[in-house]
């Protein structure tokens, strides 16, 4: 767990690798978040999706790097393509992807807000393999002591914990949860300890990072049960910008144990911090599809297409955000 990335990085090296693909991977979210932007409101979140896998994949095939996805879009036998353990790229340097290229498609099928683009990319054999199953995630934001919250404690004790280490009344605590019926145990937790609870309909990676900024989000700390590829993805954009977070798999039969044995995984009751799931050095970027508190959404004009992508390396901590103008005139036409 890491509170400061960026004091840890000064250690680092940085790699020109790195500082080269943060740049790269912005144009890889940028043509998935369009893709599916073109998708808006059909109602249709499979085709949704597929338009944005084949932007991302399309783009990613451009860059120099032999790449493989360690988090995609399911596994092997479930997903024609971006699926974990497929290569991607023209040949280079050796990087683990995990994707998301369209994370929120029910959110993107119905035009609601929150629905992005997302991937991250670190050096070959750092990012956690995960099956594609339910991850237990709590994230709190940086400069709290490690150790201040605690996945296998009762929320309500998280929130008070949480409250003393802020030095605000748990009153003052914002949850933000996804709102599903598995949570009503836990949101009556968080409200037993005194806080206020937000929910969300979908889209946890950008949830989580809502907690790194909790004076312009609201958003304290992020609880409950999600997905696991967007728990990776999660704490890829965390060991950007600080933070804590911890997350453990939820294989809760002996088929999940196994898919899990067979990416290399020993223990399944795991607990993972952001180091055991992103073990070196990353970049992250998220493009918005529709509009949301973190990103604006892809606006199609007359002669342009807008896009707005925030995009973190982890190496410095540095966090761009890039709103682009794309010409669509001429010879520019994407
Ligand atoms: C969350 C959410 C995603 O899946 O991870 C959720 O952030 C978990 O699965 O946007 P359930 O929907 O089954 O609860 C998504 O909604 C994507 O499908």
């Amino acid at each position: 767990m890491s509170s400061s990335p960026a004091k840890s990085a000064a250690a680092r090296p940085t790699t020109m690798l790195d500082r080269i693909l943060s740049i790269e991977i912005v144009r890889v979210t940028e043509r998935a978040a369009v893709a599916a932007a073109r998708l808006r409101g059909r109602g249709n979140e499979k085709e949704a999706d597929q338009a944005a896998v084949d932007a991302m994949r399309r783009e990613m095939n451009k860059l120099p790097i032999e790449g493989t996805i360690v988090i995609g879009e399911g596994e092997r036998d479930e997903a024609p393509m971006l699926f974990i353990g497929e290569k991607v790229g023209k040949g280079g340097h050796r990087v683990d992807i995990a994707v998301d290229p369209l994370e929120g498609t029910t959110l993107c099928a119905k035009n609601m807000p929150g629905a992005i683009a997302t991937m991250a990319m670190a050096e070959g054999g750092t990012l956690l393999n995960a099956p594609d199953v339910y991850m237990e995630k709590i994230a709190i934001g940086p400069g709290y002591p490690d150790g201040v919250v605690d996945l296998d404690a009762p929320a309500d004790d998280n929130i008070r914990a949480l409250a003393k280490a802020k030095g605000v009344k748990p009153e003052e605590i914002t949850a933000l949860i996804l709102d599903r019926p598995r949570h009503a145990d836990l949101v009556a937790a968080v409200r037993k300890a005194g806080a206020g609870v937000r929910f969300i309909t979908d889209g946890d990676v950008a949830g989580v990072i809502h907690t790194a900024d909790a004076e312009t989000t609201g958003i304290d700390i992020y609880l409950g049960v999600g997905g696991a590829p967007e728990g990776v993805l999660a704490a890829a954009a965390l060991a950007c910008i600080g933070g804590q977070m911890l997350g453990r798999l939820v294989l809760d039969t002996e088929e999940k144990r196994e898919r899990a044995r067979k990416m290399g995984i020993k223990d399944p009751r795991m607990i993972y911090g952001i180091q055991d799931m992103v073990q070196g050095d990353c970049v992250f970027s998220a493009t918005g599809v529709t509009s949301g508190s973190m990103l604006q959404g892809v606006r199609f004009k007359q002669d342009t297409i807008e896009t707005e992508t925030v995009v973190m390396r982890s190496a410095t901590g540095t966090v761009r955000w890039i709103r682009a103008e794309h010409r669509q005139f001429g010879k520019f036409k994407l």
